[in-house]
């Protein structure tokens, strides 16, 4: 195997971390510099188990700040950078969009800059993981596919349009060898309590108000975290350059009926007579520019890289269950200050329209 040294940003994020995991542990002879800010949705907690691995180095950064970076590429030969760092969450971006912009816009074009300093045209290749939300909202009907128009809506998919606009602007003018995936809404172990399902977990679990927005109409595509790892791999590594990539779980669901789904499951796990979870749900105000529906189109990552999702909804959302159950300490470790802050925050002002 060719050695290689690999720049991820964001690796200690939740999509990062387990990506992290799996390349230093399937390809010993890459070394993976993890490059983070460590905001509170990274956790170097989720990379004990490999952070004394020899081919694994973390380097704490922040991707906005140009001289931390020119400092990384003057440190390091960076044959590959994988780009994760981003803020994620969309009612932060509603709340508070500049962040966003300067981690999302301003981050990934220092990033691409100093790729284009440091490989002067020769082989390096700069892979955006991003998301399906810059297609804009679907529907009840149809599909995103990888040729669908940008119409992203809310200051994250905003930010993320942005990005991918950068990236494929720096492939086709300076000339590097760039590849972009875009997928759905991802789930499992180490996803921050803020997203829908470890929120709706945890607060089920404390006998807590589950908020579900609006009616709770609004569909996503679910994808367990590990299958989107596997087709970063196969991307990273069989992708075309210049490509886009559409990754999705064809697992649509609406809100409602994934949360009752949840409650049922964690009725029989925390040992509850049947219903008593459903009864903690609540709808609350909406979100301000709610997208509708995502739903992904799959055939080109299927027919051109032979990838596929491999774990099947219940049981994804059964481990996930099991995970969050099963690892207390973590939970308790992200539930600090901050986040009672952003929790009261958000959710106060929803009011509860049962
Ligand atoms: P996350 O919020 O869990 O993690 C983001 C990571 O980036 C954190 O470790 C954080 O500390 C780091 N980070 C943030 N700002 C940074 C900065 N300025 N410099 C360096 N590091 C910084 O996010 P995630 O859910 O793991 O998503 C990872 C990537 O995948 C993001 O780019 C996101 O847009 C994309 N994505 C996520 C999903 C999803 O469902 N979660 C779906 C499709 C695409
Ligand atoms: O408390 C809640 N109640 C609720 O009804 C929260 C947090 C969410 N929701 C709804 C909004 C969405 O329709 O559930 C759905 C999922 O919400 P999030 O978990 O916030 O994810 P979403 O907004 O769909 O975006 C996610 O998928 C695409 C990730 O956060 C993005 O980073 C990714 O790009």
């Amino acid at each position: 195997m060719q050695e290689k040294k690999i720049l991820v940003t964001g690796g200690a994020g939740f999509i990062g971390s387990h990506l992290v995991r799996h390349f230093v542990h399937k390809y010993p002879d890459y070394t993976i510099v993890n490059l983070d800010k460590l905001t509170y949705a990274g956790n170097l907690g989720n990379l004990t188990d490999i952070e004394n691995m020899p081919n694994y180095r973390f380097e704490k950064g922040d991707i906005a700040d140009k001289e931390c970076i020119e400092r990384l590429f003057g440190t390091y030969r960076f044959d590959a950078v994988i780009h994760l760092a981003a803020e994620s969450h969309v009612d932060r971006s509603i709340t508070g969009p500049d962040t966003f912009i300067m981690t999302n816009v301003v981050g990934t074009a220092n990033l691409l800059n100093a790729c284009r300093k440091a490989w002067k045209g020769q082989e390096g290749r700069f892979y955006h993981v991003s998301t399906d939300e810059v297609y804009g909202s679907l529907g009840m009907e149809g599909l995103f596919t990888e040729r669908t128009p940008y119409d992203p809506r809310s200051p994250y998919s905003a930010s993320k349009a942005s990005s991918d606009h950068l990236v494929r602007a720096w492939g086709h003018t300076y000339g590097i060898d760039i590849v972009i995936s875009n997928c759905s809404n991802n789930y499992g172990p180490n996803q921050f309590p803020e997203k829908l399902l470890p929120l709706a977990i945890n607060n089920i679990k404390q006998n807590k108000p589950v908020p579900v927005y609006g009616k709770g109409e609004n569909v996503r595509d679910w994808l367990f975290v590990e299958d989107h790892v596997a087709a970063i791999d196969l991307i990273y590594h069989r992708g075309k350059s210049g490509e886009t990539y559409n990754v999705g779980g064809k697992n649509e669901w609406r809100n409602i009926d994934l949360i009752k789904l949840l409650c049922r499951i964690m009725d029989d796990r925390l040992e509850r007579r049947p219903g008593e979870s459903a009864g903690l749900i609540s709808f609350v105000t909406d979100r301000a520019g709610h997208d509708l529906r995502y739903a992904i189109d799959t055939s080109k990552i299927e027919s051109v890289l032979g990838w596929e999702p491999s774990v099947t909804f219940e049981k994804g959302l059964e481990m996930t269950v099991d995970w969050y159950l099963a690892n207390e300490g973590w939970l308790a470790s992200v539930l600090s200050g901050e986040y009672e802050n952003y929790y009261r925050e958000q959710y106060e002002q929803r009011d509860d329209k049962r």
